[in-house]
């Protein structure tokens, strides 16, 4: 089953919108796997944007994601990357539609709320980034199949 990782900014942490970012992400039917709160330092930041090193906002960036605790999330169902960029919204909260987490929580490129991984082998990388192996939970829940067919 897919996985994907999802991150809940600091600046969702401090606009105490913990809980909002994970009811849209986990109402889709995507099972949280693994959950924790942390604090990125810079070699972590480095290490998870370093596809994004050289850019003209990679300071800004790492400065923001290092600013204070994030919620760090692993979530598991089919297309559960696709899901999650979806239910997230484009990359800038201006362009991102209503109802989406960007279009309606956020304002602004650089404090956009939520992370979620951009494929499915991206995610295995960010996944082993933020989490151990025995950190990752494999469990069945009762409602699994109302949810999916298998
Ligand atoms: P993340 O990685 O945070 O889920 O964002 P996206 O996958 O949607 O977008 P991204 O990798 O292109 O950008 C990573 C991160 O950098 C910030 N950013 C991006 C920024 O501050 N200024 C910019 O011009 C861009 C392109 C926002 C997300």
């Amino acid at each position: 089953m897919e996985r994907t990782l999802v991150l809940v900014k600091p600046d969702a942490v401090q606009r105490g919108l913990i809980g909002e970012v994970l009811l849209r992400l986990e109402r889709t039917g995507l099972k949280i796997i693994a959950l924790k709160m942390l604090r990125m330092d810079r070699d972590m930041a480095g290490q998870h944007y370093g596809i994004h090193q050289g850019k003209a906002f990679f300071e800004g960036l790492v400065q923001f994601i290092t600013s204070g605790p994030l919620v760090a999330a692993v979530l598991e169902g089919p297309g559960a990357v696709e899901v999650v960029r979806k239910e997230m919204g484009e990359t800038d909260p201006v362009k991102a539609l209503p109802g989406s987490i960007r279009g309606d929580l956020a304002l602004s490129i650089g404090r956009n709320i939520v992370h979620g991984s951009d494929s499915s082998e991206n995610a295995r990388k960010e996944i082993s980034l933020f989490f151990k192996h025995g950190e990752i939970l494999d469990y069945e829940r009762q409602i699994d199949g109302w949810i999916r067919e298998s």
